[in-house]
């Protein structure tokens, strides 16, 4: 067993009994109310899901295992040569909450390496797609495609898996699938826009380095990958791509079901695929004005133009938060230090600035700050990557990695088969008060 894997054992098996505890003796005690506006209303902010990964404040914003994001950039092992932390050490630090050594890293680094290599059949399937296909699609299919390789599966088909082992096979799944999935994103881009030239993964190199290699990009792309995976990772798990990849692995559906479906929930325009609306959004200013940075006021009638004709602004609002997104201003200082010249990041900046007051004069909007999305696509098309329907692809591999974590304690914890409870409309009337 790897130094991790023994690792996960025992806290697992150290947390198990806090967990039975809860349930046997405090399952009557009520944490929430539920009122009619959440019942209707997407479940808002109802407390129902459990994770130990990462928690969201409203007003600080995401926690990884306790730490804010500048703590984690700071506590995690960071690349000799960049100024990011390894992804690996990352998803060490997700699975355990504690913080690697160089040799946790190495060891992660290692297993990825061991797993790395991509189904021939996944890559004929890829390459049999309608070429318009969107990257999102391709890259749910990809997942899916591989769901024979499950050993979950074949554990539990053997009808000697115990429950308390789900978790064990889980993880063998979880390290496999997370081995695969820079790769299947790089191949994809190459495929759909470099003319299928594709370039030879660099097994030595950590994930974040070897992304950038097959993407073809260089320095200091490869920051710009550890970077955004990290902050992409997780968002606590009532979010629409972690709670899909939770739930449907509540059914017992393998890893590979589960990150297929969460990347389906990421590919909504009001969820991870924001950011590519933001691209093509900026675009259209970008386009009209002829790439002149636009004055505060054509900015401004710019944002209101879009809120007249129906249209949300994409990138700013929140579910849950209710200040700027940590995980923009994370972008942003990238922006301050690597690109601070750049007319996209113009635009974005002049953006934080006008936006937020117009959302509040419109009224609607509960959060009118920025969200990750808003700032995640520039700097993509600062380094060469201009296609930015693949946006949400990169925000895809990022979120694997939480929701990968987050399943395996799932199931080291026997979470069961999630079924909420659904009522009628004449239901909510009567308990309304509302008379016929
Ligand atoms: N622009 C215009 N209107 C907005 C808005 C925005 N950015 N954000 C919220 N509103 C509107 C809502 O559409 C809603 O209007 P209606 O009452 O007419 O339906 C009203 O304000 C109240 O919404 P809310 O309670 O503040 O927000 P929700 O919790 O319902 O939705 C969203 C949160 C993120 C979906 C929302 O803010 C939005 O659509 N933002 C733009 C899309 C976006 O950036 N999505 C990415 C979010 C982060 C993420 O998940 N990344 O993956």
């Amino acid at each position: 067993m790897s130094a991790l894997k023994e690792k996960l054992r025992k806290k697992i098996e150290e947390w198990r009994p806090r967990t039975t505890r809860l349930i046997k003796e405090f399952s009557n005690v009520k944490v929430d109310e539920v009122d009619i506006g959440q019942i209707i209303g997407g479940a808002r902010d109802v407390k129902s899901l459990v994770t130990d990964i990462s928690y969201l404040d409203p007003f600080e914003g995401i926690r990884f295992r306790g730490f804010t994001i500048p703590e984690v950039m700071e506590k995690l092992p960071k690349v000799s040569d960049g100024e990011m932390p390894y992804v690996e050490g990352f998803f060490f630090f997700l699975l355990t909450g504690e913080i690697p050594s160089d040799d946790d890293v190495k060891e992660v680094a290692q297993e990825f390496s061991k797993r790395h290599i991509v189904p021939k059949y996944v890559i004929d399937i890829l390459k049999a797609m309608p070429v318009d296909s969107h990257p999102m699609v391709m890259f749910s299919t990809a997942i899916l495609s591989m769901q024979r390789e499950s050993e979950f599966v074949k554990e539990y088909n053997s009808g000697e898996l115990k429950k308390n082992d789900y978790w064990i096979p889980t993880y063998e799944d979880g390290l496999n699938l997370l081995a695969k999935i820079p790769g299947i994103a790089a191949f994809i881009y190459r495929l759909k826009y470099k003319d299928a030239k594709i370039i030879d993964p660099d097994p030595k190199s950590d994930l974040g380095g070897n992304f950038a290699k097959m993407m073809g990009i260089n320095k200091p792309y490869d920051d710009v990958a550890r970077l955004y995976f990290i902050l992409h990772s997780d968002h606590e798990s009532g979010n629409v791509s972690a709670h899909t990849g939770h739930l449907v692995a509540s059914a017992l559906s393998d890893l590979y079901y589960s990150i297929s479906a969460m990347t389906n929930g990421l590919a909504g325009p009001l969820h991870g695929l924001a950011n590519q609306e933001v691209l093509s959004w900026l675009h259209e200013v970008y386009d009209k004005l002829g790439g002149k940075v636009p004055t505060e006021e054509e900015m401004k009638k710019f944002v209101w133009d879009t809120l007249k004709s129906g249209q949300v602004i994409p990138g700013f609002g929140h579910a849950v938060l209710r200040k700027t997104d940590p995980r923009y201003m994370a972008q942003r200082e990238f922006c301050l230090k690597h690109l601070p010249d750049d007319p996209l990041f113009k635009y974005v900046d002049l953006l934080f600035k006008v936006v937020p007051p117009i959302l509040l004069e419109q009224g609607k909007a509960k959060n009118p700050w920025p969200n990750v999305d808003a700032q995640s696509g520039v700097i993509q098309w600062y380094y060469g990557l201009k296609e930015y329907d693949f946006y949400t692809v990169l925000f895809a591999v990022g979120r694997a990695f939480g929701v990968v974590a987050n399943i395996i304690w799932d199931r080291g914890l026997g979470y069961p088969l999630e079924r909420p409870k659904s009522v009628t409309t004449a239901m909510l009337e009567e308990a309304a008060g509302i008379k016929k």
